[in-house]
């Protein structure tokens, strides 16, 4: 069976990037849904990515049967605590925030979604989370309770994600928080990818096309949207299209 962390690695081994559709179900209605699923389905978008900082199980499991049932996109839980797990999703984050010292979500949250993933046969893919200053304090940086690493500090974020790779992490997520004023630098992306094996995935402030462009060719493998298509859902087709037509361009 392919796994989506092997076709993550796959995509990245041949240089092909990825576009994931972020939707918080706390802001998002069924008819938005409906909307964003035909648009995703004709502009080839990869991935969902489902979940939310605040969110709750019935808000959750309304948006992921709605997806079950509208697309074979693949649906990839997201989570803002373990009350957002799910079987009805394809795979799950298991985000470790590693840019932060809060023990809760480094292990303690982990800790205590195993009693859902035990029995369940939703596939589990470690993933490095790391917040970067976006310019204005992210509702996760608030969440948590961490501070994000500063928007020019390129040093310790590539320290962090090579930590987290060492730690044994398959995935590396750059958060510049949701509605961040500036996005990821591509200078920040840049440097780590530089040193990275495993696929980079970078999110938070990406509202065009050319934003998105920028982020791919610095070295994201897979670039998360969320915020603008709830404003502006059409955006999905440009978005995509910039992300699918750009190859690392190496340095
Ligand atoms: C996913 O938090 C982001 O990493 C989504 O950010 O809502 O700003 O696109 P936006």
């Amino acid at each position: 069976m392919t796994t989506i962390l092997s076709k993550i690695k796959d995509q990245q081994i041949k240089g092909r990037k990825s576009l994931a559709i972020l939707i918080d179900p706390e802001s998002s209605s069924t008819k938005q849904i409906a909307q964003l699923v035909r648009l995703a389905i004709d502009a080839h978008v990869d991935y969902f990515f489902v979940g939310g900082s605040t969110v709750d199980y019935t808000d959750m499991e309304r948006v992921l049967t709605q997806l079950e049932t509208l697309t074979e996109i693949p649906v990839i839980i997201f989570p803002g605590s373990p009350n957002q797990l799910s079987n009805k999703a394809d795979a799950l984050l298991y985000l470790s925030l590693i840019s932060g010292r809060n023990p809760e979500l480094l292990i303690g949250k982990q800790v205590e979604s195993v009693a859902f993933l035990r029995k369940s046969s939703l596939e589990v893919i470690p993933t490095g989370y790391l917040l970067i200053d976006g310019g204005t304090q992210s509702t996760v940086a608030y969440v948590s309770n961490t501070q994000p690493i500063p928007h020019d500090g390129t040093d310790i974020a590539l320290a962090t994600s090579l930590a987290g790779q060492y730690l044994g992490l398959q995935l590396i997520y750059l958060e510049a928080g949701s509605g961040a004023k500036w996005p990821v630098s591509a200078d920040m992306i840049r440097s780590i990818k530089n040193e990275l094996s495993v696929p980079l995935i970078v999110g938070g402030g990406i509202r065009t096309p050319e934003k998105a462009r920028t982020a791919v060719e610095a070295g994201a493998d897979i670039i998360v949207v969320g915020n603008i298509l709830e404003k502006d859902p059409n955006l999905i087709i440009d978005l995509s299209i910039a992300v699918h037509s750009t190859k690392t361009l190496q340095s």
